[in-house]
């Protein structure tokens, strides 16, 4: 998600006039706001319990389940380039045939219980489960369309056991709904004639109702994560979305609701015409990660990201460089590093088994977690310079940074800078915290701490306790005159 600079030809002459006062920048911004009937209606991040807990989840888990699977990126023996769980847009795949998997959704080895477990022990403390992806083929029994699993030869509910599976495992349930709907003859991807109008009211009710219906069948369901809303149909709904977030929030408070849903008035997405964001969090990061802080703007967001380059739902032929599980746990610590969250896609067989490497890179990372979710767990932003070693997270609220080491230097030195009038007050590696380090202060708030990594095999966690410094000052050895 790029955003848009804020005309800065009227800014930057304005920050200059006030560049010595200390809320110039505020006046700037105040200058440039215009008035917004559907914009956002927060500025900052949200305060409350829910959203608190969601923050500091650090790892997720994505479910990418639907017809989609069952030919897993094939059809009539030839291979689909494209993701997977988009084969229904492919030339080859007559759209009949496609529609008719409904006939063929049994998936005889589907078990909650063991996809909450392998969640679980990989570490994830939220998952994301696809009720609906674009196909519009439900995993739950909607009343307000025909083409769900209560009409598939499974004819049980899918979302229901996955709740409560998950939920009974302490993992937060955050249901994904495509807003793009191939099954639904209303869906249009712009609205140009009366016609479309007509067609795209009826498919906007039946949007409601479906949401509506979500919330209300499983009202354990903690937020909803939005996709395929980036047409010009549903972009120039503004006042409908607006009213609809609104209903939806008022239905269950404390709903998290990513950056996706809707657009503003004049059809700017994620962040509105005042570049605030909508929604409680950044949803702009798919498949791809911020490389600094500045990238976030002091918003909440999450990563999702596939194990392979491209593909969510179920592909027989996984292609191309599959991410290995440090590659993995070096991408949870570095979005935990800025503030996010990492939320790894899963795409189970049609027949709702697990495949094996994805089963495999969960324990993995689950062994992992198991020493160094600390450094994860209820962790943000350190405030520290990044350096070379890795990324370093800071737990919420508790004088505590986590190094979480992916390069080794040869030199056993780990550079660290802190903050003016903070030391260090004791230093050790977290799976082993009788293992004190020696740390030396170089320059003033400038440390090294000295780590022996020869038998490290996989990035770990370096603990520093930081305390505040009683006096500044006291080396002044790196202040020669030159
Ligand atoms: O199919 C993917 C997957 O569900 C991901 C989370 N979002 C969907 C998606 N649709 C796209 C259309 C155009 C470009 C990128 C897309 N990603």
């Amino acid at each position: 998600m790029v955003r848009k600079p804020i005309k800065s030809f009227i800014i930057l002459p304005l920050l200059i006039i006030l560049t010595t006062a200390t809320t110039g920048a505020v006046y700037a911004q105040n200058a440039e706001k215009i008035k917004l009937k559907h914009g956002s209606h927060r500025e900052g991040k949200r305060t409350d319990a829910i959203m608190q807990k969601w923050r500091g989840n650090g790892l997720g888990q994505f479910i990418h389940w639907g017809l989609y699977a069952i030919p897993g990126g094939e059809w009539n023996g030839k291979q689909y380039n494209g993701a997977a769980e988009w084969i229904r847009s492919w030339n080859e795949m007559p759209k009949p045939a496609y529609d008719s998997l409904i006939y063929k959704f049994n998936p005889v080895n589907f078990n909650a219980d063991q996809w909450a477990a392998i969640a679980k022990d990989m570490g994830a403390r939220y998952v994301t489960i696809t009720t609906k992806h674009h196909d519009g083929f439900c995993l739950w029994p909607s009343k307000y369309t025909s083409y769900t699993v209560a009409n598939s030869p499974w004819k049980k509910d899918i979302m229901k056991p996955l709740v409560d599976a998950y939920d009974k495992a302490g993992i937060d349930v955050i249901l994904y709904f495509s807003i793009m709907d191939w099954n639904h003859p209303g869906w249009r991807y712009d609205i140009k004639t009366r016609a479309d109008s007509i067609a795209f009211e009826g498919f906007k009710k039946f949007t409601r109702n479906q949401l509506i219906e979500l919330l209300t069948m499983y009202p354990k369901a903690k937020g909803l994560w939005f996709d395929g809303t980036w047409d010009k149909s549903w972009i120039k709904q503004a006042k409908f979305a607006d009213e609809l977030e609104a209903e939806m929030r008022k239905l269950r408070p404390g709903l998290i609701i990513g950056s996706r849903f809707r657009a503003d008035e004049y059809g700017k997405r994620h962040f509105d015409s005042n570049n605030v964001l909508m929604g409680d969090y950044e949803q702009g990061w798919e498949r791809k990660l911020p490389n600094t802080i500045a990238d976030v703007h002091g918003n909440d967001w999450d990563c999702v990201m596939t194990i392979p380059e491209n593909q969510w739902g179920y592909n027989k032929a996984w292609k191309g460089h599959i991410k290995t599980s440090t590659e993995l746990i070096e991408m949870t610590a570095k979005a935990v590093s800025l503030g996010g969250n990492f939320v790894l896609n899963f795409g189970p067989k049609g027949d709702g088994s697990i495949r094996d490497q994805e089963k495999r890179l969960a324990l993995e990372i689950g062994d992992w977690m198991k020493v160094n979710n600390e450094a994860i767990y209820n962790c943000g932003y350190s405030g520290l310079e990044k350096q070379d070693w890795g990324y370093s997270t800071k737990k919420t609220g508790i004088d505590k940074i986590y190094m979480v080491v992916f390069n080794i230097p040869v030199s056993g030195a780990y550079r660290v800078k802190l903050p003016a009038k903070t030391a260090i007050a004791k230093s050790y590696l977290l799976a082993d915290q009788n293992q004190v380090l020696k740390v030396e202060e170089v320059h003033t708030n400038e440390y090294f701490v000295y780590a022996n990594a020869a038998n490290q095999r996989k990035p770990f966690v370096i603990v520093l306790e930081t305390k505040k410094k009683e006096r500044s000052g006291e080396n002044n050895y790196d202040k020669a005159k030159t």
